[in-house]
């Protein structure tokens, strides 16, 4: 059953309230938000978090610039988001381990293509999903995500765990960010006009979660390749 409970005008975003708890809001041309899209899936996705991390731990890699991420991270899929002194880029394999990142498991696979379905990016076939891990104090910079060869595709994104907030700017860095309150199940799509936009995650605030415990963990499915 998905009977409209009520549809508001919440300044320029359009948020649609259906039975199941679950609302779309258009944040951009292009970005969308399915609030709550992936809540049934959280545990069984922080299970395969859990799997993947055994073969390839979560890290705190070092900026171009020399900086410690405060996230850690990992990935899973043929392509892994790295980065290190030599910069930005996807890698076949884990530099900790030099094996190949776990491969992406179906449920990641498919909730992504069903969620980039949703928001209107039919046939997304992911071939990397990086995983971040935020503890309390932990943030990310306000940045754009242009490593990837096409940008036709989106960036589907997952958040799980702790509620945190999502800066949300423009296709300028000097765009001020509008503030999105992201908590675990919401999903973003992300691509056409807004695929280049800065963004970021601000400072994570300490709390518990039934699922995460004191963490907020994010997907971020990509095409990279
Ligand atoms: C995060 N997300 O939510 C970080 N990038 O932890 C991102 O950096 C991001 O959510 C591109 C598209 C969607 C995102
Ligand atoms: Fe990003």
């Amino acid at each position: 059953m998905s009977k409209v409970l009520g549809n508001k005008i919440l300044g320029a975003a359009t948020l649609d309230l259906f039975s199941g708890g679950e609302a779309e809001e258009r944040l951009a041309e292009g970005a969308m938000l399915l609030r709550g899209f992936a809540v049934d899936d959280a545990p069984a996705l922080m299970r395969s978090i859990a799997e993947i991390e055994r073969m390839a731990a979560f890290r705190h890699m070092m900026t171009p610039g020399g900086r410690r991420m405060s996230v850690a991270m990992t990935n899973c899929g043929v392509a892994g988001w790295v980065t290190d002194r030599q910069g930005y880029r996807y890698e076949a394999c884990d530099p900790d381990s030099g094996n190949p990142w776990p491969a992406m498991p179906d449920i990641f696979n498919d909730l992504a293509a069903r969620a980039a379905a949703k928001a209107g990016f039919a046939g997304f076939l992911p071939d990397g999903c990086l995983i971040n891990r935020y503890d309390s104090g932990a943030q990310l910079t306000l940045h754009q995500d242009k490593d990837e060869r096409d940008f036709a595709m989106p960036i589907v994104s997952v958040s799980l765990g702790l509620p945190a907030t999502f800066l949300f700017g423009g296709a300028q860095r000097r765009d001020r960010p509008r503030r999105v309150a992201l908590e675990s199940g919401d999903v973003v799509v992300w691509g056409g006009p807004a695929r280049l936009f800065f963004h970021g995650v601000a400072r994570l605030a300490e709390g518990a979660h039934e699922v995460t415990g004191s963490r907020r963990y994010n997907l971020t499915f990509r095409k990279a390749l």
